[in-house]
């Protein structure tokens, strides 16, 4: 996309004063840089099993993945797959492999096999590790797999990684460009794609948020975190774990959620933030189960990977009076945050309903017109760009889609509509982008679109959001049956259902004679949507 040749752009700024960000650390050194301070506090507390790891435990072990990653062969740039649910294992490899100067990319456990095997060969990774229950769904994969559980036969137990000896912890030069982390995502359009966040990226977006005087995500040693969003998200890994680690509290980690687990874990570990998404706000809001327990201990609640409504939120309000409420607002491939309520800051700001923020410090945001590209002033919605050192590298092995998405001005686009308003608040109003998200959630139509295209009987499908009170938003299909074909609307379901993980699945099928299309072939998604 071509920058504007405007002469005065409108740049949108922090109302906190920039920062010193040590982003020339490799990103275990820098989450961990203060351990000695509190080497014996409790930085994870493993729900599913009850055990918690000190500090300085923690950081012994990064050191013994590490030495235990390069003895099984995984070099620096190698490429590590993470297969796991919320557990301590996660942080370990997460963090060891970092260490070695490897690369982690991160699945959802719940993916097919084809699923798998598309992000698994796409990232290079030539290592997973996993619970023996997904073990099957990587058959036929020329990958080396480390298993967290029972010892399995003829795999790798993860022992030999946490049990390996430190002093064989390789010594490796980081660079603050070296990719350390490839979430996959789909982006503004398309498939999913690689997303090359670097240690440079992930430092500088974890310091954004907890580093400085005056930190605009205000978390310390005294606070605990439920960390029940999966890690394997981009949210969970960056504004729960690494935030978490380096401002030195402790996380309580959930393998699923489950509400009343949920509530006994705030309740016993006296969690002070709860970082959730949208439908866990509705399930705290609404369930009348909530009542039983003492949730006094939660200080700040977030929520953020969805729109959160004005009526939820006052809902919300009402039951929980004393707990800060407000959003952030992140993207995969801008590091991931963009903006975040200023409630949540050390000096915080009065904040409006609705908003998802104020941009983050030692960043700046643009707000453009979608047809002239022009930057728009206070109060006019457009979409939102941002420039600074914690977005993507790019997408892996993708020069045109990093260049679609990243302007030479170096701005990225997000492909999200909104306003800020004169008190620097970001409030997103619509979307120019295909995807879909489900509790929070990535659904690719695109990628939809081609499972059903691989179906003899459908000719032509699109792939479509529908609002859904407890999901946000569900896809639904628009199908053309091939000539002469009598495929029904379970059909359709079925066939995506067996190839995709739960929550891409198609809710409702449309049949159709025709999907309109622009001169270039593209979906025009928006006439879709405007008829039912
Ligand atoms: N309101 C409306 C929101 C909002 C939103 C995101 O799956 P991805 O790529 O990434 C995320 C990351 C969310 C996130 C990261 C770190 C963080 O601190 C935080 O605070 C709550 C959230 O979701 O999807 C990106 C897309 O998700 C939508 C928006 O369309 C964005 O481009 N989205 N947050 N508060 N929509």
């Amino acid at each position: 996309r071509a920058p504007s040749d405007q002469v005065q752009e409108f740049i949108f700024r922090s109302k906190l004063p920039d920062i010193y960000i040590a982003n020339h650390m490799p990103l275990t050194d820098y989450c961990l840089e203060k351990v000695t301070q509190w080497p014996d506090k409790v930085c994870l507390i493993d729900g599913n099993t009850g055990r918690e790891y000190s500090y300085s435990e923690m950081e012994l072990t990064s050191r013994r993945v590490a030495a235990g990653l390069a003895k099984i062969g995984v070099e620096q740039g190698g490429v590590i797959a993470l297969l796991l649910p919320n557990c301590a294992e996660f942080v370990q490899v997460f963090l060891g492999a970092a260490k070695r100067g490897a690369i982690v990319t991160t699945a959802n456990p719940f993916y097919t096999s084809t699923e798998l095997e598309k992000q698994i060969i796409s990232s290079g990774a030539t290592v997973v590790v996993t619970q023996s229950r997904y073990i099957e769904k990587l058959a036929g994969l020329n990958i080396q797999i480390i298993v967290v559980d029972q010892y399995a036969d003829g795999y790798l137990h993860v022992s030999a990684l946490l049990e390996a000896d430190e002093a064989e912890c390789p010594a490796v030069d980081i660079h603050p460009d070296d990719i350390v982390c490839l979430p996959y995502s789909s982006g503004t359009t398309g498939l999913p794609k690689g997303v090359m966040l670097t240690h440079k990226s992930l430092v500088t977006s974890v310091a954004q948020q907890v580093d400085g005087e005056v930190p605009h995500f205000n978390i310390n040693v005294e606070d605990t975190l439920m960390c029940v969003l999966p890690m394997f998200h981009i949210y969970s890994l960056n504004s729960i774990l690494l935030c978490g680690l380096r401002a030195g509290a402790t996380l309580v980690i959930m393998a699923k959620f489950e509400l009343s687990k949920l509530l006994e874990f705030i309740q016993k570990y006296k969690v002070t933030m709860g970082p959730f998404v949208p439908p866990i706000v509705l399930a705290i809001a609404k369930n009348p189960i909530v009542e039983n327990y003492d949730l006094s201990s939660i200080k700040m609640i977030m929520s953020g990977a969805a729109p959160l409504g004005k009526e939820l939120e006052d809902a919300f309000r009402a039951r929980l009076p004393n707990a800060i409420l407000g959003q952030g607002y992140g993207m995969t491939e801008a590091g991931p945050v963009l903006a975040m309520s200023l409630a949540f800051a050390k000096r915080p700001f009065p904040v409006k309903p609705g908003s998802c923020g104020t941009v983050v410090r030692n960043a700046e945001v643009k707000i453009i017109d979608t047809e002239t590209g022009m930057s728009l002033s206070y109060n006019q919605p457009g979409e939102i760009c941002i420039r600074g050192p914690q977005i993507m590298k790019g997408y892996l092995n993708n020069p045109e889609a990093t260049a679609y998405t990243i302007d030479k001005d170096g701005f990225l686009h997000t492909g999200d509509v909104a306003f800020i308003d004169e008190e620097e608040e970001m409030f997103i109003v619509d979307r120019v982008k295909e995807i879909i998200k489900y509790k929070g959630f990535q659904v690719p139509p695109a990628e939809l679109e081609a499972v059903l295209l691989s179906h003899q009987q459908i000719q032509d499908a699109a792939v479509v959001s529908r609002k859904d009170e407890v999901a946000g938003e569900v896809p639904v299909a628009i199908v053309v049956r091939s000539p002469g074909c009598t495929i029904t609307e379970d059909e359709v379901k079925d066939h995506v259902a067996k190839r995709v993980v739960f929550y891409k699945k198609i809710h409702d099928v449309y049949f159709a004679d025709s999907i309109p299309k622009s001169a270039s072939g593209k979906i025009l998604r928006k006439d879709i949507t405007l008829k039912f």
